[in-house]
C-alpha cells in the first residue's frame, strides 16, 4: 500500500514538474520561433544576462537583440566575434532602435573595414522587427543606434582576424560611446560580450 502511495506521489511530482517546464516554454514570446541554441563559444562568456541564452542563433544566423529597459538602451550581445560570411540579425526586442554602421554614408566617421559594405536598418519601431547584414570583409566593425547613440547605444563586431582591419581610433566619439564599446581584446577572449 505504502509503495503504491509513494508511486502515486512520485507521479504527481513528475507531472507537476512537466507542467512547470511546459509553462516556462509557453511564457516565451510567441514570435521567438527561431530556436535559441547555445554555442560552444558562448560558454566562455564572462557575464550572463538574466535567463537569456548566451548566444541566440537561427539556422546559423546570429541574433543581436536590441533593448530598452529601465532607462537603458543596449544591444545584447554588445560585442561579438564571428567568422567571415556570417549573417547577423538585429531584432528589436523593446523600444525603438536602429543598427547603423559608423560610415560616411550614414553621416558618421568610418569605423568599418575598407571595402566593407555599410549598413543602416533605419528605425525598427515594432517589436521583433528585424534587419540582417552579412559581413564578409575581415576586421573590426562599429555601429550605433540613431536615436540613442549619444547615450552609448552602440556595438562592435569583429569578423575573422581583427588585425585584418584594426579598430580605428575612437577619439572623435562621444564619451558614452567610448565607454560602451568593448575592446577588441575582450571580444577575442570571449567571442560573446554581454552588456
Ligand atoms: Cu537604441
Amino acid at each position: 500500500m505504502k509503495t503504491k502511495a509513494l508511486a502515486t506521489a512520485t507521479a504527481l511530482v513528475i507531472g507537476a514538474l512537466v507542467t512547470l517546464f511546459a509553462g516556462c516554454g509557453a511564457s516565451e514570446p510567441a514570435s521567438a520561433a527561431p530556436q535559441a541554441t547555445e554555442q560552444p563559444a558562448a560558454q566562455a562568456s564572462t557575464e550572463s544576462h538574466g535567463d537569456a541564452p548566451a548566444l541566440e542563433t537561427d539556422n546559423g544566423v546570429i541574433i543581436i537583440g536590441m533593448y530598452a529597459s529601465a532607462g537603458k538602451n543596449y544591444n545584447d550581445p554588445i560585442g561579438l566575434h564571428v567568422e567571415p560570411g556570417t549573417t547577423i540579425r538585429f531584432v528589436n526586442r523593446s523600444g525603438m532602435h536602429s543598427s547603423t554602421a559608423y560610415h560616411p554614408d550614414n553621416g558618421r566617421e568610418n569605423r568599418i573595414p575598407d571595402g566593407a559594405q555599410a549598413w543602416d536598418s533605419g528605425l525598427l519601431a515594432r517589436r521583433n522587427e528585424s534587419f540582417e547584414v552579412t559581413l564578409t570583409v575581415e576586421g573590426v566593425y562599429d555601429y550605433f543606434c540613431i536615436p540613442h547613440e549619444a547615450m552609448g547605444h552602440v556595438g562592435r563586431i569583429v569578423v575573422g582576424d581583427p588585425n585584418a582591419f584594426a579598430a580605428r581610433p575612437a577619439d572623435g566619439l562621444p564619451q558614452a560611446v567610448r565607454d560602451a564599446l568593448p575592446s577588441v581584446d575582450q571580444i577575442m577572449a570571449n567571442h560573446v560580450v554581454r552588456p
